[in-house]
């Protein structure tokens, strides 16, 4: 059968499409100071290229039907290129497997295009079934290197089970984010390993990785937070001791369930700056929130300055889609004084903020901590509340 209208058709998506990818992003109002949130997600699966998803060929596909269609678009790595910013976006299809795939925008809030290609990234001999989540990083060594979750069925699963999987670090390096090498996954003593990532310089001479150990897939167990360690080299990478945990999980706090960091952290004169995200429990699910800490220039793994609570959580529309109730990140990128932090928001969609390294160390150094007790927590508000009361007309004028 053939179809008189298939250029037509053709000519308004495309013409739709163009629409989409040129809308000027808009800033919205700020609430808290800390950032500048905007109108529009920077990268959406209707943002894919429409050759990725379509069947162009009339004979082929009369009714110009999506053939391969994609879900999400979300937790995006991010680096700085040739002047623009990349995102390493997860790009998950209609069939619930992501992979990999860059866009590109000059100013990183809005124009972000595909690349023409998504990430061909080779499998190890053990090949995993689903990848996401990558962390780009620049290492002082000349290469980027992209960590990921490298996820597999669980072997150990009884018959019938067919959710239990192991989640792994997958490890690969690039000189132009088009050809990838990739490595073996990394070793560690931990079960599972989601949300690992690469320092970007050397601590002592080796390769120091963020780590997240948790006894099972879903559970951390005994998987206390965020975990730090020391490799030789990163070919074979293997953390030979126990991680250090320099961020735990606390009860009643945002991150009770499970924490894990986020991008790889932005160097400032005042300490290394970290993202991360805290997972806590619900009635109506896990919760996911960003937020951020602050360690010492020296040694890394020694955290000086933690804010109490999140720094940004799903809100509005954001809060609702594939796993709703997420923010997640693996993406930021410091232009100067700026720094545009990109966040997934419900497994869905990839979002930005805009602020600035000054303002995110006021934020980390300037934010009380959490005193873990609603009495504890009283005092401290009382403590801004009097500060506040006794400057002129109360503060609020
Ligand atoms: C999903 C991830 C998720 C993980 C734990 C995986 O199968 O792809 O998005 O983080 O499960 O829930
Ligand atoms: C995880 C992450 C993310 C995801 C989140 C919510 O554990 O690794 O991929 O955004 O769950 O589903």
């Amino acid at each position: 059968m053939t179809n008189s209208d298939f250029p037509l058709q053709r000519e308004r998506l495309v013409a739709a499409h163009e629409r989409l990818l040129g809308r000027r992003n808009e800033a919205l109002a700020e609430s808290n100071g800390w950032f500048q949130r905007f109108r529009y997600p920077v990268l959406t699966a209707e943002h894919t290229p429409l050759y990725w998803r379509y069947d162009f060929d009339p004979d082929a596909n009369p009714f110009l039907m999506e053939r391969l269609g994609i879900n999400g678009v979300f937790n995006v790595g991010a680096m700085e290129w040739n002047g623009n910013v990349v995102l390493m976006a997860r790009v998950e299809g209609v069939d619930r497997k992501s992979f990999f795939a860059v866009a590109e925008s000059a100013n990183g809030i809005d124009g972000f295009r595909f690349w023409d290609y998504p990430v061909v990234m080779p499998e190890t001999d053990d090949p995993e079934t689903n990848v996401y989540d990558m962390r780009l990083v620049a290492h002082e060594d000349g290469w980027i290197y992209g960590l990921f979750c490298a996820e597999r069925k669980d072997p150990a699963a009884a018959p019938g089970d067919l959710s239990s999987a192991v989640a792994q670090c997958g490890i690969a390096r690039t000189h132009d984010l088009k050809k990838w090498e990739r490595l073996d996954d990394l070793r560690t003593r931990s079960a599972q390993q989601r949300n690992v990532v690469l320092h970007p310089e050397f601590v002592n001479g080796k390769y120091a990785l963020y780590t997240r150990p948790q006894d099972s897939f879903i559970e951390a167990g005994r998987g206390g937070g965020i975990g730090w360690g020391l490799a030789a080299n990163m070919e074979h990478a293997v953390i030979e001791e126990d991680e250090t945990i320099m961020d735990r999980r606390e009860y009643h706090t945002i991150n009770e369930v499970k924490n894990g960091l986020g991008p790889a952290p932005i160097k400032t004169p005042k300490g290394w700056l970290h993202l991360a995200h805290g997972v806590r429990n619900t009635a109506a699910g896990l919760r996911y929130v960003l937020y951020c800490f602050l360690c010492d220039l020296a040694a890394p793994q020694k955290v000086i300055a933690k804010p109490g609570g999140y720094f940004l959580g799903p809100q509005g529309e954001e809060r609702v889609g594939d796993v709703s109730n997420v923010t997640f990140s693996n993406g930021w990128v410091r232009r100067g004084d700026d720094a545009l932090i990109y966040y997934g928001a419900s497994d869905t969609r990839t979002n930005v903020v805009q602020t600035t390294v000054e303002r995110l160390l006021d934020y980390v150094l300037n934010t009380p901590p959490d005193p873990l007790r609603s009495a504890a927590c009283v005092r401290q508000r009382i403590a801004l509340i009097e500060k506040n009361l006794r400057l002129p007309g109360g503060g609020e004028s």
